[in-house]
């Protein structure tokens, strides 16, 4: 195939017409008052509070996540398709770009992206002075962070390049982190839990199966299929969840300051590795399996409810269920769940759950606090990896750092196309906001 690389051909006419609806939109609607703040808002994590713009995804409290406008069943049945499922990158494309690419605009890309696969030796050398029992999200930000030094987006700053102009170098950093993010993960997971070999990218194989491929979870080399498709699913489900949760904001805060990339998305991938957030996948896993330990296999509801009472009881949360903004069972959860039965997987660790997602929502109903009794996609995620031997729970972040890079890119290229300012909100002392709440 020849290479085209139209994306960027693309980007230059889409770039145009985002700066134009930036700076109508705020021509026209700047003084424009659309929304009040309460105290509780300020004092509770800033929920709900309209403040942030993301152009790529937006996540309705009933609906969950729409990709460009697309749910994820739009998303896959419309993103062209190298087996079962989509090209990953399709949705990179759909994201960057809001627009379905066409067969031949994803297979482009993914030819592009390949030949940005090669990992610089110094990069695995950063890896291997590193202590094989580093959690592996540390690896993954270290490894993410040592490639800094490469970012053409600050040799361009720096050099004085029109702020106009910043996109396009921004956008170059942004594919090649793309192309080296499962490659570095492959090889974090190997040398974490394996052998210490580096795995070469196969160049016969889409993005999606060559980072099943090089994982080589069974140690054989043989592409299992189902695996690549579930790693096409997973990589997609987790590609992009709006622009306020804490990995996307840290990202895009950090680049707001005209960091690069690179700096951007380890500060994300710092965020990413909390347990209330994409760690959560890491400790749902954890959790099923000591639930299974403790029951030697799998318990009776009335047990199971009790023992979940006993958790709750102990002041500890239910990783893989609540969300600050969905207040239904997350679609993200729903696809996984629609994989494991059209795969007709079963293993103890499936059964939990589904045992966990009969009794859960109710028992955090009871609380009568929490928001969202729903599972999301860490209730799911880690469980559906560990039926294909992915077990090594601990990395289940790092394979969802490696797809919402997707998103963090697509949200800060944007910003640097548009010229979004850096961000500088106001914080106020208790005895300021006291001040503000009597005078109204
Ligand atoms: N188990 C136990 N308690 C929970 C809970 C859960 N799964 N979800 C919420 N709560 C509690 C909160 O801890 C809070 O308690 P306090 O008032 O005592 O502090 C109360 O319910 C109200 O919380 P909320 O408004 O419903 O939820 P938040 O928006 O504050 O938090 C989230 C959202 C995701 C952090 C929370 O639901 C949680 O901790 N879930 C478990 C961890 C998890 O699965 N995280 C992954 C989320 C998805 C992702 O980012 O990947």
């Amino acid at each position: 195939m020849k290479l085209k690389v139209s994306i960027i051909e693309k980007m230059e006419e889409i770039v145009e017409k985002w700066r134009k609806e930036y700076k109508e939109t705020i021509s026209t609607y700047g003084e424009k008052v659309i929304a009040d703040v309460k105290v509780s808002q300020v004092l509770g994590g800033m929920r709900d509070i309209p403040s942030l713009v993301c152009e790529t995804s937006f996540v309705d409290p009933y609906e969950g996540i729409k990709f460009r406008g697309y749910s994820i069943d739009e998303v896959i049945k419309l993103l062209p398709k190298v087996s079962d499922f989509p090209y990953v990158l399709g949705i990179w494309y759909l994201l960057l770009t809001g627009e379905i690419p066409t067969r031949q605009e994803v297979e482009e890309l993914e030819e592009y992206i390949k030949i940005r696969e090669r990992l610089p030796e110094y990069v695995i050398e950063v890896l291997r002075n590193v202590p094989t029992n580093t959690h592996p999200m540390t690896q993954f930000a270290i490894a993410i962070l040592s490639m800094q030094r490469e970012s053409l987006f600050a040799k361009s700053y720096y050099e004085g390049m029109n702020k106009r102009d910043l996109w396009k170098p921004m956008l170059h950093d942004c594919i090649n982190l793309i192309a080296r993010a499962p490659v570095i993960a492959a090889y974090i997971y190997r040398r974490t839990y394996r052998d210490d070999v580096f795995v070469r990218p196969n160049e016969n194989l889409d993005y999606g199966a060559n980072f099943a491929y090089m994982l080589n979870v069974n140690d054989d080399f043989v592409l299992d299929k189902d695996f690549a498709d579930l790693i096409r699913l997973y990589l997609i489900l987790h590609s992009d969840h709006e622009g306020g949760n804490v990995s996307a904001h840290t990202c895009f805060n950090i680049s707001s300051a005209m960091s690069d990339i690179y700096y951007s998305v380890a500060g994300g991938m710092c965020g990413l590795a909390g347990p209330l957030h994409g760690n959560a996948s890491s400790e749902s896993l954890r959790w099923i399996l000591s639930i299974l330990k403790f029951f030697n296999g799998i318990p009776s509801k009335d047990k199971l409810v009790e023992y979940i009472q006993n958790h709750l009881a102990a002041g500890r949360v239910i990783p893989g269920f609540g969300h600050a903004v969905l207040r239904v069972t997350d679609p993200r959860y729903t696809a996984l769940a629609k994989f494991v039965e059209a795969k007709k997987i079963d293993s103890d660790v499936i059964r939990i759950v589904k045992l966990l997602y009969e009794v859960v929502p109710e028992i955090l109903k009871a609380t009568g606090k929490v928001k969202d009794p729903y599972p999301n996609v860490d209730g799911h995620s880690g469980a559906t990896l560990y039926h294909y031997n992915l077990r090594e729970h601990e990395f289940y972040t790092v394979m969802f750092g490696v797809s919402r890079i997707m998103g963090m890119t697509a949200q800060v290229i944007w910003a640097r196309a548009v010229g979004f300012p850096i961000e500088r909100p106001k914080s106020l002392t208790l005895k300021h906001i006291v001040e503000l709440a009597t005078k109204r």
